[in-house]
């Protein structure tokens, strides 16, 4: 009765993942969800020839007509920029698209589930959902920290969207088993800054230290996902102090306007791009191409036999 899940690819992540060529996955929610056209569009094409700069193979993750695609080519991803009604999918609609024929873009968490069965173990994006401030009341938590501690795919991030209570995401994260590890600096960065005034619970410096210690965590058998935080570039990061005010705004105009659930995340990011006059937006995809230049070096560490 249960047929295998068909993955469409382009030729160019077909070949690599059959000759163990570095891939790394990207999510589609950050497109259609995170950022306006056309700038979405062009941030989603800069990711990819960034990787592809580093030697490694791009693969945009997204449910298009009901097909679960690992490789969108620069058509599909610019139809996909524009496109009217697409879902915002994590692991519980997921299934739902494929059965629906639906359209809908992947988050992190169903962006790790496509990863992991199409065979790819590297995933860059912005920031990872987490627990959201005031979660004690509105009891929301990101399916994508669930997804960390079952899912075995390294997610390069810039830490937790400061939108989030970092703290609380952190606790979370580690209940699950997830290792969070700042990258080349102690302390935990919160994406648009480089610093969130907690300091990261690991730290490693280079991709082939990351890519020893998943090697060591496989043999350990059982794990799920890890948690790469990287900061954003020095010339690109808006200091927390600032950040902190225009993210007291959103959550406040979110609260009047009582925005709720899978709505929260978008609308909060597209306060903060107003009130910011686009700066949060530069920022945002200075630190996704920073996350994917280094996806592809842990993937080209993590392909490479010395491992
Ligand atoms: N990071 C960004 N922009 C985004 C997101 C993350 O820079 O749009 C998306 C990711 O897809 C993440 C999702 O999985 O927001 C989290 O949504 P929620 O809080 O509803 O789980
Ligand atoms: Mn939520």
């Amino acid at each position: 009765m249960t047929a295998p899940l068909t993955i469409e690819t382009t030729p160019e992540v077909k070949a690599a993942l059959s000759a163990g060529r570095p891939v790394v996955a990207l999510e589609s929610t950050i497109i259609t969800h995170g950022m306006p056209w056309p700038g979405n569009r062009d941030m989603a094409l800069e990711v990819e020839a960034v990787i592809r700069s580093e030697g490694a193979v791009p693969a945009t993750i997204a449910v298009i007509d009901g097909r679960l695609h690992a490789g969108l080519d620069e058509a599909a991803i610019t139809a996909l920029a524009q496109a009217k009604d697409v879902m915002k999918l994590s692991r519980a609609d997921f299934a739902y698209a494929l059965a629906e024929g639906r359209t809908g873009a992947t988050t992190v968490a169903a962006t790790m589930m496509a990863a992991h069965l199409a065979g790819i173990s590297v995933f860059a994006t912005g920031g990872i959902g987490g627990v959201h401030q005031g979660a004690a009341e509105s009891f929301d938590i990101s399916a994508d920290l669930d997804e960390l501690g079952r899912t075995p795919v390294i997610v390069v991030s810039a830490g937790a969207k400061a939108i989030l209570d970092i703290p609380k995401t952190l606790e979370a994260l580690e209940t699950r088993g997830v290792p969070v590890v700042a990258y080349g600096q102690d302390a935990m960065p919160a994406f648009w800054s480089r610093e969130s005034g907690l300091k990261a619970p690991l730290r490693l410096d280079t991709p082939q230290t990351i890519a020893r210690f998943e090697a060591t965590r496989r043999m350990l058998g059982g794990h799920g996902g890890m948690l790469i935080a990287n900061p954003v570039p020095v010339e690109d990061e808006i200091a927390a102090s600032e950040m902190n005010r225009h993210i007291a705004a959103a959550l406040a105009t979110a609260k009047a306007k009582s925005i709720e659930g899978k709505a929260v995340t978008p609308f909060l990011l597209g306060e903060i791009l107003n009130l910011t006059d686009g700066a949060s937006l530069k920022t945002n995809i200075a630190l996704v191409l920073n996350n994917a230049r280094l996806a592809a070096r842990i993937a080209a560490a993590l392909a490479s036999p010395a491992i």
